[in-house]
């Protein structure tokens, strides 16, 4: 072929190691520090073909994209809306067997004993609230699948980020009826000495970090920490809480795509309720709900029914396994009401 048809390309290659890699490496001493995931650019040149680069598009910002001579613009209403996952029907009956988790009935009997403790609390909670008893309260009625089922998928060492509006996940985690009385209460058995609003609950024995009242703060902190803990290798992940209102905060967007990139191992999990506060999605967002933007970031994602314990199980279970054995963040957005 004529010298004339080959161009002569400047690529750049990236290799990754990984932390197993990096160890192996730093044992044959080359490598300076262990704790550090290395990448390492080299710049080579590659004869290609001159028709071939010209014909297959090589932006780096788009690096899988090809041609195309139709002028066809993405309309986000085509395109399959993505499914809601269910193992149960209204009704409770397991539609697919193979999609029964199988827990034990004492794990089953636990969990929804739970969730009734939790909903009685809640009640006498908010009436204390009414009767000016306490300053503050947020209800979790409706949202208890979307709690215990996440919480019992994951290990204790796994460390959860939350809103404002998932106590129950505290209380599959063993966090007790005294305890949210006395932060409630601000009194003087509280963990937090009484500093925080009520119902901004934090225990650093289950792992749980303070909540804080701005909305989507612990968005970016949950992919800071997943991050930290994938560079110090300790195999958990990170679960984030957040409400489909808080997705509009840039600290969402933030987070998102620092997790994408960082391949931080992070559970996002969306509680889509319908409403933030009294704005309804329809006002809130445009698109296929916070499910739709997961692809747009580069993350797994799934769409669960919320009031489905079993379907919150399973999608939790599958996305901590994806999160701490692929190293990368992923998006569930369970579907409920309050
Ligand atoms: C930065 C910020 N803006 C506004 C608020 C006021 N605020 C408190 S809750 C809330 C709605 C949040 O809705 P969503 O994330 O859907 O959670 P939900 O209450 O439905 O569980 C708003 C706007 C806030 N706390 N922080
Ligand atoms: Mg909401």
């Amino acid at each position: 072929m004529a010298a004339a048809t080959w161009i002569t390309r400047v690529a750049k290659r990236t290799t990754f190691f990984r932390p197993r890699e990096t160890k192996k490496l730093l044992q044959l001493g080359a490598m300076p520090d262990a704790r550090r995931e290395f990448r390492l650019y080299s710049t080579v040149s590659e004869k290609v073909p001159k028709h071939e680069f010209q014909e297959k598009p090589r932006f780096p910002g788009a690096a899988n994209a090809h041609y195309t001579e139709k002028m066809d613009f993405v309309n986000p209403d085509d395109g399959q809306i993505i499914p809601v996952y269910r193992v149960m029907d209204l009704n409770g009956k397991v539609l697919n067997e193979s999609h029964d988790p199988k827990l034990k009935k004492e794990t089953v009997q636990d969990m929804y004993k739970k969730m009734i403790l939790f909903n009685t609390m809640e009640r006498i909670l908010y009436e204390a609230q009414r009767q000016g008893r306490i300053s503050f309260y947020m209800t979790n009625y409706g949202e208890e699948g979307t709690h215990f089922g996440s919480a019992a998928a994951l290990l204790p060492e796994d460390v959860i980020f939350a809103q404002y509006r998932e106590a129950g996940v505290l209380m599959s985690r063993g966090f007790t009826i005294d305890e949210y009385m006395s932060q409630c209460f601000s009194n003087r058995n509280d963990n937090r000495k009484g500093r925080q609003m009520p119902v901004h609950y934090g225990s650093k024995d289950l792992n749980f970090v303070t909540i804080s009242s701005p909305l989507a703060t612990q968005m970016p902190q949950a992919t800071g920490y997943a991050y930290a803990m994938k560079r110090a290798g300790t195999g958990n992940c990170v679960i984030c809480y957040f409400g489909e209102g808080t997705a509009s905060e840039g600290d969402a967007h933030a987070a998102f795509n620092f997790a994408a990139t960082l391949e931080a191992p992070v559970v996002f999990f969306c509680r889509n309720n319908g409403y933030a506060i009294s704005t309804p999605t329809d006002e809130q967002y445009r698109g296929d709900g916070i499910a739709g933007r997961g692809r747009g970031y580069g993350m797994m994602t799934i769409r669960v029914d919320g009031n489905d314990v079993f379907a919150v199980y399973n999608v939790t279970k599958a996305a901590r396994d994806v999160a701490v054995n692929q190293e990368r963040p992923i998006l569930i957005e369970a579907m409920t009401y309050r």
